[in-house]
């Protein structure tokens, strides 16, 4: 099989740049509206909020203070009649943005700040149900497993689960299996893909339904997309991606397999990635940053540094080579305390989930 990967060579950064990471995510989050008008792509607004706002929280206890008024002023202008919410004001309404706007809503806690009629929103998301369990991402009917996600997700963070018949959705989200690698594709009979089944484990995890799927399996497709420099592409064949360091991570650790990967190496990859001038984080080393890529390096982080720091049967293999500049040990304690704990399936906070009665499956091995 063919191997695409990039070269570690060069310079590259070793170290966290905490500091520089939060002055860049804040230039998107402060006086939101005229920096995102120049700095974002308009119809995915309501995403880059979500994604800015998750990464500063990961890193900034002062979090709450930023901009918090305006974004949810800007959330109220982007509710439609019909309950669902738009990337922008004045875009029409769709299920991602509707998820990212609940999300960001959830982190502030403002769910019950009257910006959202709770009731109008489910009925929104249920109009979108279809019969055979599916879900539309928008009333133009395109179909897609990331829908199912954003449905149950966000229904769940609503406390309105019980809007839809779970047991039919999951069913759908099953039909999207491929029982040849365990991994799960946009639509019946598509190739499986990191991002989609971080969307299908995150839904059977609030649905409870873990244990249709072949773990070990998956768990190692999920580990075969470690590639030599350390990062992970999200399907064979193709170039890593810093935004893997999320979608194959949170799928290892939904399906308690994390440790399956060489963690040491992707911390290398990770770092790599990052601007040393600017901050943020790009999709590979050398690349320009973007705050979706600086969200995904940091949550990567999280759930590798959280678990490293917590697991005490967890230790640095002998074989790893101590000459190449890193201090793995002192590192993941370091950025542990420096990045919050992410929740694997909702990709908030684990202090945030916390607060919500949210009941989640995950699986050990
Ligand atoms: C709450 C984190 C969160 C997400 C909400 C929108 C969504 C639900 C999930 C998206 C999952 C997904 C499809 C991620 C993949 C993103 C990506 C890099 C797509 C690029 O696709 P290709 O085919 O990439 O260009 P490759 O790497 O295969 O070449």
């Amino acid at each position: 099989m063919l191997t695409r990967d990039v070269e570690m060579t060069g310079s590259l950064p070793k170290e966290l740049l905490l500091s520089k990471h939060i002055h860049f995510l804040r230039k998107y989050a402060d006086n939101s509206n005229e920096n995102y008008e120049q700095l974002m792509v308009e119809y995915l607004r309501m995403s880059g909020i979500y994604w800015t706002t998750t990464a500063l929280q990961l890193m900034d206890s002062d979090f709450d203070k930023a901009g918090r008024a305006d974004i949810l002023a800007m959330i109220k202008t982007c509710v439609h009649p019909n309950g669902g919410i738009s990337a922008a004001k004045g875009h029409d309404p769709h299920l991602l943005y509707t998820f990212s706007a609940i999300q960001i809503m959830v982190s502030y806690d403002a769910l019950n700040d009257q910006i959202i009629d709770i009731d109008k929103t489910a009925q929104y998301i249920r109009s979108l149900h279809k019969s055979d369990g599916s879900f539309m991402g928008d009333s133009w009917g395109e179909v897609d497993i990331r829908f199912s996600f954003a449905g149950i997700g966000s229904l769940a963070l609503l406390g309105r689960l019980d809007t839809i018949d779970l047991d039919k959705t999951i069913d759908y989200v099953m039909l999207c299996y491929n029982t040849i690698d365990g991994g799960f594709g946009s639509r019946p009979g598509s190739e499986s893909h990191a991002g989609l089944i971080y969307c299908s484990l995150a839904s059977l995890s609030i649905a409870g339904q873990l244990d249709r799927i072949d773990a070990d399996l998956l768990g190692w497709w999920l580990a075969e997309r470690q590639l030599p420099s350390g990062g992970l592409n999200g399907r064979p064949e193709k170039l890593p991606d810093l935004c893997y360091s999320w979608w194959v991570l949170a799928s290892l650790t939904i399906i308690g397999r994390l440790h399956w990967i060489d963690k040491h190496k992707l911390l290398r990859f990770i770092l790599a990635t990052q601007d040393e001038e600017t901050g943020g984080f790009g999709d590979r080393p050398g690349n320009m940053v973007d705050p979706f890529h600086t969200l995904f390096g940091l949550t990567g982080l999280s759930l590798l540094s959280h678990q490293y720091s917590c697991d005490p049967n967890e230790s640095i293999p002998v074989d790893h080579n101590t000459d190449d500049g890193f201090d793995y040990a002192n590192q993941w304690k370091s950025i542990s305390e420096k990045i919050k704990q992410i929740n694997p399936v909702f990709c908030m906070t684990q202090s945030v989930i916390n607060r919500t009665n949210i009941k989640l499956q995950y699986l050990s091995l």
